[in-house]
């Protein structure tokens, strides 16, 4: 191949930089960039810890396709075939990337990835700068959004993992018992009934990126928003970004209640928790049913 001269590498350059900021400048681009400051200020992504995709509408994809990389990354297969998610379009925070960061350096610390036209490989066609790619997670998000999109009729667009530090430490309490977890919510905090009505999932402890642990979640988000990856994190979903940092603060705020209802009340009798009757009139007064299998 002939080696590109000055010239070329110049307008290569332009280029790079044009695509970099046409898109960094997106709403939605500069929306998940607060979201992940936002959840890091709330102490959830320690390190390395957490990640986020967004699947973008068909308006945001074709402003946007203009600015994709004209080499654009190979086709990674992904082990899994996703119904409904053909040719979509997902911004993804990058491997490795920190939550922090991201509001700093979007075009390094996400990526836009593309699925191909029969739903089980994606290939990277924009950020990633710096030889990234998509989140050690993202297998899980992908199956999520497939299942996610089908239950809500294609309102949710947000899968959003994170470490948040009640949370985790309740599972450990409770035993991480989707049941006992779900009732402690509702018990501890009221805006739990009303954003969280079907209840939290737990997955068994299961290896972080693992296929294994993508499946038992997605089987779980058939029926709920919201798992519990025990002594690991929460992995929530919802339409929107400040839909899903909402639901992830109930949970984990819900989570820090009871913890700190119990340990004030150590020695004494547990904490005075409201009874399935009182749970059920605030249900009522919020117009959501509970989960009835977590209640009694
Ligand atoms: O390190 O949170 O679950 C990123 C993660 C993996
Ligand atoms: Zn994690």
């Amino acid at each position: 191949m002939e080696t590109p001269s000055i010239f070329d590498r110049g307008i290569e350059k332009v280029k790079n930089v044009v695509s970099e900021a046409s898109v960094e400048q997106r709403g939605f681009i500069k929306a998940i960039a607060r979201t992940c400051y936002d959840g890091w200020l709330q102490g959830w992504h320690e390190g390395n810890g957490g990640n986020l995709s967004y699947r973008m509408t068909p308006e945001e994809t074709s402003a946007c396709r203009s600015y994709f990389s004209e080499t654009v990354g190979e086709w990674v297969g992904l082990g899994v075939r996703a119904v409904g998610l053909q040719n979509e379009c997902f911004v993804v925070t990058a491997q490795g990337a920190q939550f922090r960061n991201v509001m700093l350096d979007p075009a390094s610390c996400l990526g836009i990835v593309e699925v191909n036209p029969t739903g089980d490989a994606y290939r990277n066609v924009w950020g990633f700068k710096g030889g990234g790619q998509p989140t050690s997670e993202f297998t899980s998000h992908f199956i999520n959004h497939s299942v996610r999109k089908a239950v809500t009729n294609g309102s949710c667009r947000i899968v959003y993992h994170a470490h948040p530090t009640s949370a985790i430490a309740l599972g450990s309490v409770l035993q991480n018992d989707s049941k006992k977890l779900s009732r402690a919510l509702w018990q501890s905090l009221a805006e739990s009934i009303l954003l969280l009505p079907e209840g939290i999932g737990a997955t068994k402890r299961l290896a972080p990126g693992s296929i294994e642990l993508a499946g038992a979640t997605s089987e779980l988000m058939e029926k709920t928003s919201s798992v519990l990856w025990p002594h690991h994190g929460v992995i929530c979903s919802a339409n929107d970004l400040d839909s899903a940092l909402g639901l992830m603060h109930t949970i984990e705020k819900a989570s820090a209640i009871y913890l700190q209802a119990a340990a004030a009340k150590r020695g004494a009798s547990g904490p005075d928790m409201p009874t399935d009757a009182d749970l059920r009139s605030v249900a009522e007064a919020f117009g959501v049913t509970l989960e009835e299998k977590y209640l009694g």
